[in-house]
């Protein structure tokens, strides 16, 4: 259980841990009452930036030595006891600190909140027991925190094991079954847990024919990961084929109105509830790029999701059905056709015909995880539906793990972004369901969550590019505090990845990555027009025209005149209609419309003056050339590192920066080349333009 695995880790730091009965007091010897309790400080991020360095004995080495004089006192309740002073929005994951007669004492009202007042002490380290150490009321925003992982059992030929996954095979599947040795999957759920981290999908949304026998078949072996998920507070999903009941069960049709289809599932969910009674229930992509759905039948897709809820529902699971539904078939000649109208015009009219035990996930923008995207308008057109937002941990289209590329900076954007409600709703908030932030009563709204596609592998380290183990840690920790500086938790993983390291590593770090995604961006697409990636490498490196002729919709309609896709109401595809005000206005608006998206929302001459002073032409010329200055000076600056950190990870990051830098180049002088032949227009400042 969760407490047996807090007691042993409690205990290894040399503390003990206390259960209560319901209505028990806490003990006396921890001086402890409720009314301390909720005393709240907020501003954790002061308390963190206090400086001494953190030690965090890696799972498997010997924990360090007690402190001294300290013993660490976790106590878990019922939840009586916080409650008891009124405080709204009492979750399970909640937990307080405080420091109590010479004790440092985690209160939580559940197991899951003892486990992460847990690791909030481990990751303050000394901190957590200095005597001026101010009591701490903390617990996340969203109610499900969750990773997807899009491993297969089999390996793709080209795809290899983890459709788009830059870390190696699946750390759950080898040898076309689920692995004997779990030892990673066991120190995985660990790090989950001490992210925040509440839920995994462990196989990709894309079913095949291997795949979708997990939810029958296999059981036995899901049970088992999810065994070593449990402790560590995780709940364990299956993505799960739309088509089962015909891939699996041999019924004529998948049909949601069929009363066979109805049985099929209900048993099926039976079955796995038998198996894993904490199962937390089913991810479906569904009529997407070719995976089967409810249109074959001339049902919607609130039928469809229906149909799951409710054969899980008897047994307290949840569907996190995907919102990722366009025509791939697309015919370029056709300029009224936008794909990055197709969720909100699939979804926004089934508001309120969801049930309550579905949860739908929409990826952050219209499109498809691109460096930069304006945030899904789904997101605030469905108020009467259990919301949850996809970010991409994965680096699809971030630089494969190969490019250092620090997302916390997008993800803080896209969790703060004040979509709705005369812009004053953020994102957290819409999925969330709490109308403002935490610690306010809970609103109208049902709460969804946050999801994001995991970067784990079986590589060595973890990633593939040891840097990128920062974009994991972000996610956990934006997850749970959407409002969390993504700097402060960028030096927050460097002193805990790189304890007691020289100076100069962690400002190394810091400066390689802190900009890192700005620095992505100023050298592929520009100014939100996004793709510009190449297919036959799997989206990686550039190929300005690699999808401007194809079925994908994903356009940036150069001419020798101008740039970019016109989703205006006035003259364009109606897609910044989709927007609440004032977004509508804003984007509809050259005027207004941020530069960093103008290409998104609109398309204009070369000529065109950004806000920023500049013309088009001459940002799309320097932003590219000065991205690839800064990327060459990180080589040398890493290279100062040798001796400093593990020479295995020098080595790892040494040449997966020679790789960003030839492979930024190649997209500098593509992108520029390509819109001097297509423009004519010189740059301004005389580099070279091949
Ligand atoms: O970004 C696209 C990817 C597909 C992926 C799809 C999705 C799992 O290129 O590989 O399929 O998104 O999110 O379903």
């Amino acid at each position: 259980t969760v407490v047996d695995e807090v007691r042993r880790a409690t205990a290894a730091h040399g503390g003990s841990v206390t259960v209560l009965a319901p209505g028990e007091a806490l003990p006396d010897a921890a001086s402890v009452r409720s009314h301390d309790l909720v005393l709240v400080v907020a501003s954790r991020a002061a308390e963190r930036d206090s400086g001494a360095a953190r030690q965090v004995p890696p799972p498997g080495r010997a924990p360090q030595p007690p402190h001294p004089n300290d013993a660490l006192v976790a106590v878990a309740t019922d939840g009586a006891l916080v409650a008891a002073d009124g405080a709204p929005g009492l979750s399970p994951d909640m937990f307080v600190r405080v420091r109590a007669g010479g004790t440092t004492v985690v209160v939580a009202g559940a197991a899951t909140g003892l486990l992460y007042g847990l690791h909030d002490v481990v990751r303050l380290g000394e901190d957590a027991f200095g005597d001026d150490a101010p009591p701490v009321r903390d617990l996340p925003v969203a109610p499900v925190r969750m990773l997807d992982h899009w491993d297969n059992i089999d390996v793709h030929p080209v795809m290899g094991q983890v459709e788009r996954g830059y870390a190696g095979g699946s750390i759950f599947y080898a040898d076309g079954r689920v692995r004997e040795d779990l030892s990673r999957v066991a120190d995985y759920a660990r790090l989950l847990g001490s992210i925040g981290i509440n839920a995994v999908a462990i196989n990709n949304v894309n079913v095949h024919r291997t795949e979708a026998r997990l939810l029958t078949d296999g059981l036995a072996d899901v049970a088992r990961v999810a065994d070593l998920f449990r402790p560590h507070g995780v709940r364990t999903y299956l993505s799960v084929s739309f088509a089962s009941p015909v891939v699996l069960g041999g019924l004529p049709t998948s049909d949601p109105a069929d009363p066979d289809v109805q049985a099929w599932w209900a048993a099926a969910a039976d079955r796995v509830y038998a198996t894993i009674p904490d199962f937390g229930g089913f991810v479906v992509k569904a009529d997407s790029e070719g995976q089967p759905g409810p249109f074959a039948y001339g049902r919607d897709h609130a039928d469809g999701a229906n149909l799951l809820a409710r054969a899980l529902r008897p047994h307290g699971g949840t569907v996190f059905w995907r919102a990722f539904v366009y025509n791939h078939e697309q015919d370029w000649r056709d300029r009224r056709t936008d794909r990055a109208r197709a969720a909100y015009d699939h979804f926004a009219p089934l508001d309120g015909r969801f049930d309550d035990n579905v949860v739908l996930q929409v990826k952050y923008g219209p499109i498809d995880f691109q460096t930069r995207e304006p945030i899904s308008p789904v997101l605030a057109a469905m108020p009467r539906t259990r919301l949850a937002v996809e970010l991409q941990v994965t680096q699809e289209y971030t630089g494969h793990q190969k490019h250092v590329c620090y997302l916390g900076p997008l993800w803080s954007q896209v969790l703060t972004f004040p979509l709705a409600e005369d812009a004053t709703r953020d994102v957290a908030a819409l999925v969330s369901g709490l109308p403002g932030r935490r610690d306010t009563p809970s609103g109208e709204l049902p709460a969804g969550g946050v999801t994001a596609v995991s970067n784990v592998g079986d590589d060595e380290f973890w990633t593939g590019h040891p840097l990128a183990q920062a974009n994991l840690y972000a996610y956990g920790r934006l997850a749970w505090d959407p409002e969390a500086d993504p700097v402060a938790l960028l030096d927050e993983w460097i002193g805990l990845t790189f304890p007691g390291a020289d100076p100069r590593v962690r400002d190394t770090l810091h400066t390689l990555m802190d900009g890192s995604w700005l620095t992505y961006e100023a050298y592929t697409a520009p100014l939100g027009v996004g793709f510009m990636v190449d297919p036959g490498r799997m989206h990686y490196g550039p190929n300005v025209d690699g999808y401007e002729y194809s079925k994908w919709g994903t356009y940036h309609f150069a001419d020798r005149d101008g740039i970019g896709v016109d989703r205006t109401v006035a003259t364009g595809t109606g897609y910044a209609g989709q927007y609440p005000s004032p977004w509508r206005e804003t984007y509809e608006d050259l005027a207004t419309c941020p530069d960093e998206l103008l290409l998104f929302f609109h398309h204009v001459p070369y000529s065109h003056v950004l806000h920023s002073g500049t013309t088009v032409i001459q940002h799309v010329y320097d932003s590219r050339a000065d991205a690839v200055d800064v990327v060459e000076s990180w080589v040398p600056a890493w290279d100062a590192l040798r001796g400093l950190v593990d020479d295995r990870l020098h080595a790892r990051v040494a040449e997966r920066l020679t790789e960003q830098v030839r492979s930024a180049t190649e997209w500098r002088d593509q992108v520029r080349s390509y819109f001097f032949r297509k423009s004519g227009v010189p740059d301004a400042s005389g580099r070279p333009i091949y």
